[in-house]
């Protein structure tokens, strides 16, 4: 037997005596709840509808939620373990400052705001208003961000604000915006199971986004044939149609030659370019100008294979492309997009059932956070800081002159530079952990070594706010109201299911104390609830592409979500876009957009000949700050690994299971092999949701985008070679 049973004596000494733990709920243990409160989950885009259970202000367990329409009570094992965070010992109860030699001590409120509010005013004063920045999460509700949008600007005074969305959504979002002049989905997802053909291109749906595998399943049942891009066999792909293991950083070369396919054999839809959109001429010469052979060799997908993909899709009548951070996280993220777009549009198969396209957002509110002003060039409703009546409109609503309101600021990759390089004095951060999630981590430390003050507002003590002079002991998703907008588009209710434990303090209460403290409370007081904050943010979005005026607290409890654009009370909302084939761009045409094939920041060489690429794995979540801290989580993937094929492997004389050493330009890790066939044997792949010895990020290249500034997460270029053991 290889696993004897523990003799019973021994369990008990092992469980019973030694167990230093208060069960919750005593002897009626975690089973009976006083109340269940629907809402959603805290984690992922999808934003699936759960059911707290509640008792004595503690979550206690789950129960699922049949009749929300997206997720129909299905959940990933994320959500289902999502309520272990609360109640767990690590939470920060109170604020805390660093001592010098002791670490963390607990503080007074009163101390915590004191000194932030003093070291900002010592900053601004001697530096100026810009040498205090922000950097937010999209984790946070739409209120949040709007809150935090508002706060950098009207109480800080500051154009340095920027969000963790810098490293997830903004490729997408400038694409879209090009394409279509909005950013967002352009379907809900019912449009996926009338869907002929699905292409995914660098989205591992089964694991990151995992009740889309559903919808996709739904449309396989009706025969829908299902074409996978990614230089990994992910498990979705384990069965589609027809897999394309692309190079990393090569997708535009593939998406051209697919382009070509489709005008050589005449699968366009001339009408609908003709009369709904501009910029073919352009499209189609840069498609034509690269050879398929090229293709093929650019992008290491079989010349064949790019035909077939090029003509199922073509062939189709209806079919819906998705894509995610496979594509977007390179130097290229918008050029991958467009290239994504540019297909749709040559087929015409865009605004009617079954016909649609769309990024899969990532963070849970990784829609309405893009949305509502915390990006360092926006304002609420996706307006635009830089333009004189979008700026004039948001400082009436404000209360403000326009004169006031700052100006455009820098992307997070870059306002950490700008700490580095002394130019960014003082950080406030919410909701953000880029000591794990930001490329190049060692810059990133040195960075954070480097400024005079910093505050970090986060439940658990994250990497990030090991750094911080303050922490404040912030809210967890299920401890205050408001809303949220998933993958979809739709906007949704979070409800608050407890108040926060100990001392720690709702998020919202912590910023508009800051507000009043620094004597700005003047623009801030009339907010006394989320809904009050939600009001003035439908107030501040009318008139913008992201509309969300009619959209109100009652309408979403009532219909389960309203879908934006929703100008008015009485507008229905508005799960599909562009069905009177209306674009939001200034001729109302959706845009086609040129795209030549560039080279990554980094290529294999000599030096450096092994492509890494990294992203996510199904139970772990982000940088880990909250699955790590799961138990049930962290046994189905306890650290990370580097993903090998047998054929690199064996070069390297590494078997699976053993040590391995990956080095970059940056820094190197020491991790075990996992020796699989679904990988390309050029390529190697490692989780990043760990930290310190074991990030992914050490390696990473702080390297990003023109246009969205997103860091090329997907590809980097290392040396690998077989190690004895783990490091020190
Ligand atoms: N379990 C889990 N789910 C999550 C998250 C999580 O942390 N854990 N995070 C959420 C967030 S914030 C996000 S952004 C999403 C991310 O969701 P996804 O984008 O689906 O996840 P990733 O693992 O980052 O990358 C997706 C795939 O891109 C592939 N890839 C790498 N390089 C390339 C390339 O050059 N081209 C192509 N075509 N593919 C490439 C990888 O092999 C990988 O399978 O997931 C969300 N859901
Ligand atoms: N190598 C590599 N790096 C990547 C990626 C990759 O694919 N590869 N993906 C990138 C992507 S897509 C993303 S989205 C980023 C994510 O990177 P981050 O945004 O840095 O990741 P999180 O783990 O969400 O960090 C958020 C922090 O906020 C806290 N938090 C969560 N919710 C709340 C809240 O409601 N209130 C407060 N006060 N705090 C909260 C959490 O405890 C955590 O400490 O990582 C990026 N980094
Ligand atoms: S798919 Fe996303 S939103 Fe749904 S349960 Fe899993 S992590 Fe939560
Ligand atoms: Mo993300």
């Amino acid at each position: 037997m290889a696993n004897p049973p523990v003799p019973i004596d021994q369990l008990t000494e092992q469980f019973g005596p030694n167990l230093n733990y208060e069960p919750l709920g005593g002897w009626r243990g975690r089973g009976e709840p006083d109340k269940l409160v629907k809402t959603h989950c805290c984690f992922c885009g999808q934003q699936c509808g759960i059911q707290l259970k509640v008792r004595d202000n503690h979550v206690i367990g789950f129960e699922p939620w049949e009749e929300f329409p997206f997720n129909r009570g299905k959940l990933c094992p994320k959500g289902i373990k999502r309520y272990m965070q609360d109640n767990h010992p690590d939470r920060l109860l109170h604020p805390m400052k660093r001592v010098e030699g002791k670490g963390f001590v607990p503080i007074s409120w009163d101390e915590a705001f004191e000194t932030t509010v003093s070291e900002i005013r010592r900053v601004q004063e001697q530096y100026g208003k810009d040498a205090v920045a922000i950097l937010s999460g999209v984790s946070l509700t739409n209120e949040k961000s709007y809150l935090m949008g508002k706060f950098a600007r009207v109480a800080l005074q500051t154009k340095e604000l920027d969000y963790n969305g810098r490293l997830c959504m903004v490729s997408a979002g400038a694409g879209n915006k090009k394409a279509f002049g909005i950013d967002r989905a352009a379907n809900y997802w019912d449009d996926i199971v009338d869907a002929e053909v699905i292409i995914c291109a660098g989205t591992n749906v089964a694991e990151c986004s995992p009740i889309t595998t559903d919808y996709i399943w739904r449309a396989r049942d009706k025969g829908a044939k299902l074409i996978m891009i990614d230089p990994r066999v992910t498990p979705l792909a384990r069965t589609c149609d027809l897999h394309l293991p692309v190079r990393p950083g090569a997708d535009s070369a593939l998406l051209l030659g697919m382009l070509r396919v489709l005008i050589e054999e005449d699968l366009v839809d001339h009408d609908f370019i003709a009369n709904h959109t501009s910029g073919w001429e352009d499209t189609r010469t840069a498609a034509l100008a690269l050879s398929l052979e090229d293709s093929s060799r650019i992008s290491g997908v079989e010349l064949d294979d790019i035909v077939k993909a090029a003509r199922m899709w073509g062939n189709a009548k209806t079919s819906f492309l998705l894509h995610a951070r496979g594509i977007e996280h390179h130097t290229k993220g918008v050029d991958n997009v467009v290239s994504c777009i540019n297909l749709v549009l040559a087929t015409g198969r865009i605004g009617r059932k079954g016909c649609g396209y769309g990024t899969i957002t990532g963070q849970g509110n990784g829609q309405g956070g893009r949305e509502h002003g915390h990006k360092c060039d926006q304002l609420p409703g996706n307006r635009d800081i830089e333009n004189p009546e979008h700026r004039k409109y948001i400082a009436g609503v404000w209360g403000i002159t326009e004169e006031e309101l700052p100006w455009k600021g820098h992307p997070a990759p870059e306002i950490i530079e700008m700490v580095h390089r002394g130019e960014i004095k003082a950080l406030i951060s919410i909701c953000f952990n880029p000591l794990v999630s930001l490329t190049d981590a060692n810059f990133t430390r040195e960075a954070l070594s480097k400024l005079e003050h910093f505050t970090a507002i986060d439940f658990f003590l994250s990497e990030t706010a090991h750094h911080a002079d303050i922490v404040m002991a912030g809210s967890l998703h299920e401890e205050e109201e408001g809303t949220s907008t998933s993958a979809e588009a739709r906007v949704i209710r979070i409800r608050q299911a407890v108040t926060p434990p100990g001392d720690a303090k709702e998020d919202t209460k912590i910023i508009l104390e800051m507000a009043r403290r620094l004597g700005r409370g003047k623009y801030f007081d009339h907010f006394t609830s989320s809904e009050d904050i939600f009001n003035e943010l439908r107030v501040a979005s009318k008139g913008g592409t992201a509309d969300y005026f009619g959209i109100t607290y009652k309408r979403i409890e009532d219909e389960m979500g309203v879908f934006w654009p929703c100008p008015e009370i009485g507008h229905p909302g508005t799960p599909r876009l562009f069905e009177d084939l209306q674009f939001y761009t200034p001729d109302k045409k959706a845009h086609f957009n040129p795209v030549t094939y560039r080279p990554s920041a980094e290529e294999p060489d000599a030096d450096y000949p092994v492509i890494l690429t990294t992203g996510r794995v199904v139970s772990q979540y982000l940088s880990g700050t909250q699955t790590r801290r799961i138990g049930a989580l962290v046994d189905q993937c306890p650290e990370p690994y580097v993903e090998i094929h047998p054929t690199l492997a064996d070069q390297h004389g590494i078997g699976d299971g053993e040590w391995m050493r990956v080095e970059s330009r940056r820094g190197h890790v020491v991790l075990h092999a996992k020796v699989v066939t679904t990988i390309r044997p050029d390529t190697i792949f490692i989780p990043y949701h760990w930290a310190g010895k074991k990030s992914a990020n050490l390696l990473t290249n702080r390297a990003y985008d023109p246009v969205s500034k997103i860091p090329e997460f997907k590809k980097s270029t290392v040396r690998i070679s077989k190690a004895t053991g783990p490091e020190a």
